[in-house]
């Protein structure tokens, strides 16, 4: 019961954002080790993003918490004291699963609303992401309630003898193979989970749009954090006309954006795995390309040529690589987008409203952002989730709090009035039936409004 009172909360939330602000300089250092993060991609995305959620919930948690009030129509044929309510009951003890990516955003805003919901938590942040593992594992500890916080590093063994204990919920941010692995072992309990898995995001850019900016915009989503980014544009989808007008506007994004050598970029990150260098043989290098393996180097790279079968377009890229799929129109585009796994965002650029619509209409995703890529995640005011194969469950600002909130229905009656219950109690009678029928009928109400 100790982490269900509101000031208990508030203490553990406003203690996360002392964390953020005393080690802001130790997360960019750890972060600039790992991933070669820009630091002004760290504060946007690990610091800044995490303190908007911070005051989202702070700003409406006691609001979030209170009773919800639901309709008592049948109050009147009954008694007075006929009260029913959704109670938002704290799960108990959650265990959160990060990657390294974000290393230091993807377990705090779970976290966020695991607290803010009144449960206690277990941190496992990524081995892959050392040094913030380690900043995680020593800091970390210092601001929260020990008897209710802790944080867990290793790596699969580690993570597989946690995974064998009866947690209350478990949310887990990663890849899908893995998500299989996290959602067999909750079955086992019966555990609920929230499941943040990637996919392979499509962008469609259609014949009619503001070449330039569509560039800029798709080349910031793609090359941010190093491609490294669960909702980036993965691939683009678009006719050869198009294409080749992309082209170089997509060599001036990268240019104005990197210089003319982006390895000596201050703002372009490095990547933390060897398999992303094998993608490269996809395709033809129309852009980029330059890697060096010693430094984890990828240059801002865009194939063309690449067939649906070429290894970079099976798995998610996360690297600054950015195939190109010729297609020879929307309908194309749509048909290529749903023969394939549900991904976690699409994309789509046009000037004409009505394609964008089409695209949204037609397709299935975990999110949605027409003009411009992942800007709809900034948002606490929008759930952040997958579907299918991308995962299950959001979160986010509210749908954090009610993703780590029980909704526990209940009714409160007085005990007086007892003649009022007569009719359903044996011996059971035609008549006595009419009257519950009576009572309890919820009526079919046209909901139409078009008229
Ligand atoms: C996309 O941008 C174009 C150009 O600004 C605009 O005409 C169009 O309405 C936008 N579409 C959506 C869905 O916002
Ligand atoms: C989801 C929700 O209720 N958000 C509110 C949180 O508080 C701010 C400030 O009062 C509101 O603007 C949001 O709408």
């Amino acid at each position: 019961g100790k982490t269900r009172p509101m000031e208990y909360r508030v203490a553990q939330l406003e203690a996360l954002g002392r964390f953020l602000d005393d080690k802001k300089q130790q997360i960019m250092d750890a972060t600039a080790s790992d991933l070669g993060k820009a630091p002004f991609e760290t504060e946007l995305s690990e610091i800044l993003m995490c303190k908007n959620e911070l005051h989202e919930t702070l700003s409406n948690l006691s609001r979030w918490m209170k009773d919800e009030k639901v309709d008592r129509i049948l109050a009147v044929q009954l008694d007075s004291a006929f009260i029913p309510f959704i109670r938002k009951d704290p799960y108990g003890v959650v265990l959160i699963i990060a990657p390294w990516n974000y290393p230091i955003h993807l377990f705090l805003v779970p976290l966020i609303g695991a607290i803010a919901a009144g449960n206690c938590a277990i941190i496992k942040p990524s081995e892959v992401s050392k040094k913030t593992e380690t900043l995680v594992a020593e800091a970390l500890p210092s601001y929260l309630d020990k008897d209710c916080f802790a944080v867990v590093t290793g790596g699969v063994q580690e993570t597989t003898r946690l995974l064998e204990n009866k947690f209350d919920y478990i949310f887990f941010t990663g890849s899908p193979p893995v998500g299989r692995i996290v959602m067999t072992a909750a079955a086992k309990h019966l555990t609920p989970v929230t499941l943040e898995l990637g996919g392979k995001n499509p962008c469609y850019v259609s014949d009619t749009c503001d070449v330039t900016n569509v560039a800029r915009r798709v080349a910031w989503g793609r090359f941010f954090n190093a491609g490294q980014t669960c909702i980036a544009p993965d691939y683009l989808l678009c006719t050869l006309e198009m294409q080749e007008k992309l082209l170089p506007a997509l060599q001036k994004a990268i240019n104005d954006f990197y210089g003319p050598n982006p390895r000596e970029s201050p703002d372009f990150g490095r990547i933390v795995s060897d398999k992303q260098f094998q993608l490269l043989c996809s395709g033809r290098v129309a852009i980029g390309g330059q890697t060096d393996e010693a430094e984890r180097y990828i240059a801002p790279t865009v194939l063309v040529d690449v067939q649906p079968s070429d290894a970079v377009m099976q798995e998610e890229i996360f690297g600054p690589i950015l195939p190109i799929i010729i297609i020879t129109n929307m309908d194309e585009a749509i048909d290529f987008i749903n023969s394939r796994e549900r991904p976690l965002a699409i994309y789509a650029f046009s000037s004409d409203d009505k394609v964008v619509n089409r695209v949204l209409e037609r397709t299935s995703s975990g999110g949605f952002c027409g003009n411009d890529t992942m800007m709809h995640v900034t948002l606490p005011s929008l759930p952040f989730g997958g579907i299918g194969n991308s995962g299950l469950g959001t979160h986010h600002g509210k749908f954090s709090f009610d993703t780590f909130s029980h909704a526990r229905g209940c009714l409160k009656r007085g005990m007086g009035q007892e003649p009022l219950n007569a009719p359903r109690y044996p011996p059971y009678s035609q008549r006595k039936f009419g009257i519950i029928q009576a009572a309890l009928k919820t009526a079919r109400v046209s909901d139409c409004t078009l008229l």
